[in-house]
């Protein structure tokens, strides 16, 4: 069973990997190379294919901008099936974008940095694992240094996102109250996931309506991050990206220790790490959820909803052991029902809840992944468990879904997976969950 479920994951990735040494996430629906898939997918490249792993990684990276900074999606081809595609974002506008690729003028969760470690645990030939992160690992490096040069204008040690796809949990209730603080024109466009995935599993019209509005308005100021800052309606400092960042900036500074030298970007990261962990600490934990929150930047107050974000930092090991026994209560409380997968991306005892709505409630592999990790370093072996079981009965009988409803009965049929199949994240981390 185990080997069969391994092998039909290789077929997914292996049919999603392009010519160009990238990985699609899902055939018709993400036809290009996103942030944050590369990272997961090359963790699930790992366990069967180093090369390719490697090709994913250095593909990414060489999409890098000038000032550092790694855009959400790479263009590497014309394909028409995506909206909204490069015409539209016009990544040129930005004096240091790549001039190699055309890309969009945001930015994902920023995962880069773990993978590298990652690839390293998982890798046969450590020598030869290690000569490849030396060679990469000054650009993620840089990235970082991007988002702490600009996307901390308080200087916090917390960055900002301008854009809901930048958190990459596009249509999450977190985002509605900023919607409601704007008024968008009503755009004349030609949705293309709505052709390849049912209506009523993705985000609306309108929502699409907001995030477009948001990309004008970077776009009119050519992507300036100063004015990004200043303009966007739409500026969250987000638990899940700055627990990306976190977990990332540690990696790096025990990668640099595993190579030596680099002591300047070693006290820098140090630097980056206290101040970023404290002030998460400090300015995202909610007492009276006992979870980690949004904090909306642009309108300054916290967003008090529970979403599958909010234990994201149990995998930087940002809470301290008291703080990570509270989140797990919430999880079980709020999220653990016996009725239940674990974890739902959305609070399900919140009326904003849609247990089938992207990422309104669906459970997503992604998460569970990083959350597996995360409980069980923690010493939460049961709910840790109980989390990668829950990932693999669901692929197992449905298929390597991007999301699936989380309620095991769902009084419709037994169906619960969603959105894009053959969706190349929920083959890559099974495989590592499985390994
Ligand atoms: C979109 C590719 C991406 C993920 C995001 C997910 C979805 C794309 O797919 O966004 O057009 O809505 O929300 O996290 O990176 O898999």
């Amino acid at each position: 069973m185990k080997e069969n479920l391994i092998n039909s994951a290789i077929d997914v990735l292996d049919a999603n990997f392009q010519k160009g040494g990238f990985t699609i996430p899902s055939e018709g629906l993400y036809p290009f190379q996103w942030k944050w898939d590369s990272g997961f997918i090359a963790i699930g490249l790992s366990h069967y294919n180093i090369e390719k792993a490697k090709a994913e990684i250095k593909t990414l990276l060489d999409a890098q901008w000038e000032n550092g900074f790694i855009p959400h999606i790479v263009f590497h081809n014309e394909n028409k099936s995506y909206f909204p595609g490069a015409d539209f974002h016009r990544s040129e506008l930005h004096p240091l974008s790549s001039k190699k690729f055309k890309s969009t003028g945001m930015t994902q969760p920023p995962v880069t940095g773990f993978v590298l470690q990652e690839m390293y645990r998982i890798a046969e030939d450590k020598e030869d694992m290690l000569n490849f992160i030396k060679d990469n690992i000054d650009k993620v490096y840089q990235n970082h240094g991007y988002f702490y040069k600009h996307r901390d204008p308080q200087d916090e040690g917390l960055m900002y996102i301008y854009h809901n796809w930048e958190s990459g949990t596009d249509n999450s209730p977190v985002w509605d109250d900023i919607w409601d603080t704007m008024n968008p024109p009503e755009y004349n466009f030609e949705r293309k996931d709505t052709t390849h995935v049912d209506a009523s599993q993705r985000p609306s019209n309108r929502e699409y309506d907001h995030y477009l509005h948001i990309i004008e308005i970077a776009k009119e100021h050519n992507y300036d991050d100063a004015k990004i800052a200043e303009l966007s309606p739409f500026l969250v400092q987000d638990p899940l990206f700055n627990a990306m960042l976190i977990k990332s900036n540690q990696a790096l500074l025990e990668l640099y220790e595993l190579i030596g030298g680099k002591e300047a970007e070693k006290l820098n990261l140090r630097q980056w790490q206290k101040k970023s962990i404290s002030r998460f600490n400090q300015k995202l934990f909610n007492k009276e959820l006992g979870a980690y929150v949004h904090y909306d930047l642009r309108n300054e107050k916290a967003i008090p909803l529970v979403s599958s974000s909010s234990f994201s930092p149990l995998f930087a090991g940002i809470p301290d052991q008291e703080r990570a026994e509270i989140l797990l209560k919430t999880m079980l409380d709020k999220f653990g029902g016996d009725d239940k997968y674990l974890c739902a991306s959305f609070d399900p005892t919140d009326e904003r809840f849609d247990p089938k709505k992207y990422w309104r409630g669906p459970v997503w592999i992604n998460m569970n992944w990083l959350l597996y990790y995360g409980l069980k370093n923690y010493g939460f072996a049961k709910a840790a468990e109980r989390i990668k079981a829950d990932s693999v009965e669901l692929i197992e009988r449905d298929g390597f879904f991007e999301y699936f409803d989380c309620r095991k009965e769902t009084g419709e049929s037994k169906r619960t997976g969603y959105g894009g199949n053959n969706f190349s994240w929920s083959a890559a981390l099974l495989i590592d969950l499985l390994k």
